[in-house]
């Protein structure tokens, strides 16, 4: 039908939250309904992801983006021009051939997301209905009845706090809470209460690139122990209601299998590593551990898999940064039981369905996940609920280019609920016994 038919793309220029450059990309379908997305920007990324293309010129300290925004409007706006927007997997073979190289560095996997979510808006602003709605029944699913459990920052470190502490995330998630929207008021506790801990301790300077506190700590083990407090302080109990989710981002501060904790003053090996996070699942109510390693230290994620994957989720990212073959080979030697599902890792929503996907044939599990450079586009949150995705990360509970998102999901659990309250969290994180490997 003509209605899917793409009319027009089109990129403009526009600003991320760290003030940077970024991709814009609209769809136009022929009887005018209106596709459009932003890209995203990572600063801790992986060396596996999908290459943004980035100016280099002295312009926004070589961040400007003119190069990507020609390559939407001079070669993939022709190249779709009449192609159909239901048909997502053909337009991005098609965005993937036109790039040429194994990374899309040609075009720019800046300029290849924001077109590809933006036709993805399209075809369901073409059919009326939200993307969330779309995403089901058109992709061989059903419609989603339950939204994904938020993972939410309470203090930013590594590479988005100028790496004052070397943990990158330090995050709960409320697992005893019976809805979406009690989840995030039982984290707005959490987050008022470390706000106030650090207040009356002389430490509250401001926000991290993600909205949660400066870690102003001594230590990574520091800002472990006044998590636990804000729980408390908030009146809930530490693992049973909100429980602690960290990303250790840890290719940041380690290569080669040597790791080097600045903040600690520790320099160590994979399995010292490895050791001192054991110790911390030991000690802390700890429910998930992303990147524990770093990206090409397989072996130690295999490891550290088999050490605490049945009682923790091990989530890679920059380890598989959504490419279904990598979740293939890290399902064959047991590294991690759950994969980070970021598009603009991919490239392109065809190929992090793929990962998804790969993720759910093997058992793994999967958490939907925003940048540290973000903007307005909630598109992710609809992704969460539309592909069914049980989690969702999108950094911390401040900043709007956060807040847009965790608000996004309070419409879609209003409009998901007949009654208008947001249905059951539903067990959305797997029974602790249930991951797939490990003892
Ligand atoms: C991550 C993300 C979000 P970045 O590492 O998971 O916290 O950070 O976008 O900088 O890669
Ligand atoms: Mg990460």
């Amino acid at each position: 039908m003509s209605k899917n038919i793409i009319k027009s793309v089109h990129a403009r220029r526009v600003w991320d939250s760290r003030g940077r450059p970024t991709v814009e990309a609209d769809v136009t379908l022929r009887y005018g309904a209106l596709g459009r997305a932003i890209a995203p920007a990572g600063a801790s990324t992986g060396s596996g992801e999908a290459v943004e293309r980035r100016d280099g010129d002295p312009a926004f300290g070589g961040q400007d983006v003119k190069g990507a925004v020609l390559a939407v409007n001079d070669e993939i706006a022709p190249a779709l021009k009449g192609m159909d927007v239901r048909d997502q997997a053909s337009i991005d073979s098609r965005l993937i051939e036109l790039d040429g190289t194994e990374n899309k560095s040609r075009l720019g996997g800046n300029a290849l997301i924001a077109v590809s979510m933006a036709v993805m808006h399209a075809a369901a602003a073409a059919e009326k209905l939200p993307l969330w709605q779309y995403l089901g029944p058109f992709q061989g699913g059903s419609n989603a009845d339950t939204l994904p459990l938020p993972e939410i920052q309470i203090f930013g470190g590594g590479a988005h706090a100028a790496r004052r502490v070397d943990v990158q995330d330090f995050m709960v998630m409320a697992v005893g809470a019976n809805s979406y929207a009690q989840s995030l008021e039982w984290t707005a506790e959490v987050y008022r209460h470390a706000g106030k801990i650090m207040a009356d301790s002389g430490r509250l300077q401001g926000v991290a690139d993600e909205g949660g506190f400066w870690p102003a700590f001594q230590t990574n083990e520091e800002a472990l122990e006044t998590l636990v407090r804000a729980i408390e302080a908030a009146g809930l109990t530490p693992g049973q209601d909100v429980a602690i989710s960290l990303d250790i981002a840890a290719s940041e501060f380690g290569h080669g299998g040597r790791y080097t904790l600045a903040q600690d003053g520790h320099e160590m090996d994979s399995d010292a590593l490895s050791g001192m996070l054991v110790d911390w699942v030991e000690r802390y109510p700890i429910i998930s551990i992303e990147d524990p390693l770093g990206e090409d230290d397989a072996e130690g994620l295999t490891k550290f898999t088999w050490a605490v994957g049945k009682r923790v989720q091990v989530v890679g990212d920059d380890f598989l940064v959504t490419n279904a073959q990598r979740v293939e080979d890290a399902a064959k030697r047991k590294a991690c039981n759950a994969v980070l599902i970021k598009p603009n890792q991919a490239g392109t929503m065809t190929e992090s369905l793929a990962a998804l996907e790969a993720a759910r044939a093997c058992g793994y599990g999967a958490i939907v996940s925003a940048r540290s450079g973000e903007t307005e586009d909630a598109t992710i949150v609809h992704l969460g609920v539309g592909w069914g995705i049980k989690q969702l990360k999108v950094g911390s509970f401040s900043r709007s280019e956060r807040m847009v998102k965790w608000n996004e999901g309070l419409r879609i659990a209003e409009a998901i609920g007949a009654t208008g309250e947001a249905l059951p969290i539903d067990g959305n994180l797997p029974p602790r016994d249930a991951f797939p490997w490990g003892h």
